[in-house]
């Protein structure tokens, strides 16, 4: 390994600690895994990759069932220098097909109960290698890759170079694959071990799944930069969490991961007093979470603010000496982020004005994978990444996130574009149009809601409409609800008023 090495991989490993049979990570069906086997396994992939011959910067597709596997071959990708791309388990065959098409991975891997159809996908895309892992050790990727050695060098890459592409959608159009580099994923994850003060005898809760920033990168290079021990939960399980607090130090989920924990009676400060750090985001943390979260266990959840394109942007203060953690808030921006306010002239806004949240820093994205336009639409002039969210910072430094500038609705942590939603009812027989808003929900945070019109002549009936969209999307897309209705409010443009609808079906699952 050379020194001057700026793959991700290398400085993880470097943090690996000296007693390499240590325990890294025992799963929640009791296998143990030490340092050693997440070394050995990573180095087996990577030389499995080498011996494929694949170009530079391949990308790696992989749809697979959260597994310790999965994360040693997503390490592995990085160890061989090859670009990582995760997959949603929910995503089907129309989405994988976009995905695939639009990023032509040079490898595929997939789970073995779908190697049927999406094989089918990548083969018809032109990738030539597809493999299986199944969340049992089993399938053709680790069998292949145990015939080759166990150890293997780290591929030298710069900090520019290209370590993941995450899918994500902006404001309209198709999905874009954001572009991470091994510099942005690496002056992050230093970042946050620094401000959230990770201590050797760390041991963090990962309950989260594997193919989006907060589990695949937040949760894990932060154990990992910290050689610390996971306890590693292959589905989140609110009393297997609570339960699991024994004997960890950080937990880190998503506002739902907060409100079903609550609904257990066993949630108490005797059960967390071991517990240094709850990290809340992704989705808004509701003050009332925030506030009773505090009165059952005594600890103040810390709430954080990212994106696929940023990494993390902004977190509430861990060291009490940089101030409170002030729920209802995103904390400061994180150092060496810049974050400014900015009005619809375009110009910096001063403290306690609302305005779209532009940002700046080594954890901004290199761009949109093939998208040059797109890219260029997103930042400014002078360089800063427009987020389409919407906030405020007050007087003494807080930033809060107020709204999205950006049609988006966040369900349970997910992401569901409207736009995408509304293509597919659209072009259902005897659909004139139709309209996805986001509404409270007490679980989810915020669940769709389709409100469609008719054309003149036909009938819809809502449950037929559901039901068509479960064939073709991933099941966290698919509206709570479905409305048939006469009208859609229009403003004078003639454009729909989704604040209306948003207003009239607001106490739907309150
Ligand atoms: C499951 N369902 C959902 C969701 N999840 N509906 C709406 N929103 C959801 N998030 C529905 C399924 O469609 C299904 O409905 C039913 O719930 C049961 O599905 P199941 O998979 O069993 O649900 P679950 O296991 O209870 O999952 C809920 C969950 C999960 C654990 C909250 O959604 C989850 O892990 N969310 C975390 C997402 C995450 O990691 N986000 C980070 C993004 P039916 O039965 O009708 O089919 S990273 C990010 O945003 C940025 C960068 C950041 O700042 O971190
Ligand atoms: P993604 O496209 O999955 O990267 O989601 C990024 C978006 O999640 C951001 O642009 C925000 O709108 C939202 N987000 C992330 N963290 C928070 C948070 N703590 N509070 C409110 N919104 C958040």
């Amino acid at each position: 390994m050379k020194n001057d090495n700026q793959n991700l991989f290398a400085a993880l490993r470097a943090a690996f600690p000296a007693d390499l049979d240590s325990i890294a990570v025992e799963t929640d069906d009791e296998l143990v895994y030490s340092w050693r086997d997440l070394d050995r396994a990573t180095a087996m992939i990577a030389n499995l990759f080498a011996s494929l011959e694949l170009p530079e910067g391949s990308r790696i597709a992989v749809q697979v069932e959260k597994s310790v596997e999965a994360m040693m071959l997503y390490l592995a990708t990085l160890r061989a220098g090859y670009v990582f791309l995760p997959l949603n388990t929910a995503y089907q065959s129309a989405e994988i097909e976009y995905f695939i098409g639009n990023a032509e991975p040079a490898v595929v891997v997939c789970s073995p109960r779908n190697f049927g159809w999406v094989s089918k996908i990548a083969f018809q895309a032109g990738t030539r290698n597809v493999f299986t892992l199944g969340d049992d050790r089993t399938g053709s990727l680790l069998e292949r890759a145990a015939q080759h050695p166990d150890r293997h060098e780290i591929a030298v890459r710069r900090s520019d170079d290209l370590a993941a592409i995450l899918y994500t959608s902006g404001t309209t159009g198709r999905s874009k694959g954001a572009m991470l580099t091994h510099g942005n994923l690496l002056s992050n994850a230093q970042v946050l071990k620094d401000y959230w003060g990770w201590t050797p005898g760390d041991v963090l809760i990962h309950a989260l799944p594997i193919f989006h920033v907060h589990g695949l990168f937040v949760a894990i290079h932060g154990a990992l930069l910290n050689g610390s021990r996971m306890i590693w939960m292959a589905r989140f399980d609110p009393k297997k969490a609570i339960a699991a607090m024994s004997r960890a130090t950080v937990f880190m989920g998503v506002p739902t991961l907060y409100v079903r924990m609550l609904t257990e009676p066993t949630l108490t400060r005797t059960a967390t007093i071991g517990m240094r750090l709850f990290v809340a985001g992704s989705a808004p943390l509701l003050l009332e979470t925030f506030n009773e979260w505090r009165d059952r266990t005594g600890q103040a959840i810390l709430e954080r603010y990212g994106m696929s394109e940023t990494v993390m942007l902004t977190s509430n203060p861990y060291d009490p000496k940089d101030g409170e953690r002030r729920g209802g808030t995103v904390g400061f921006p994180l150092p060496g982020v810049g974050l400014r306010i900015v009005g619809d002239a375009g110009r910096e806004l001063p403290r306690g004005e609302i305005g779209g949240i532009q940002v700046k820093g080594p954890n901004v994205f290199k761009g949109y994978w093939r998208m040059p336009e797109k890219t260029a639409e997103e930042f400014t002039a002078d360089g800063w990444f427009k987020t389409g969210d919407v906030g405020r910072i007050d007087e003494r430094g807080y930033v809060s996130i107020v709204g999205r500038s950006k049609d988006l609705i966040i369900s349970g942590g997910y992401n569901v574009y409207p736009a995408e939603i509304e293509g597919f009812i659209n072009e259902m027989p005897g659909v004139a149009e139709s309209a996805l808003v986001g509404v409270p929900h007490p679980d989810f945070g915020e669940v769709g809601v389709a409100v469609v019109i008719a054309k003149p002549g036909s009938t819809l009936e809502p449950e037929a409409i559901v039901a068509a969209l479960k064939a073709r999307l991933a099941n966290f897309k698919i509206p709570k609800r479905c409305f048939v209705v006469d009208e859609l409010p229009r403003n004078t443009m003639g454009k729909v008023q989704k604040n209306l609808l948003r207003d009239r079906y607001k106490d739907l699952f309150a």
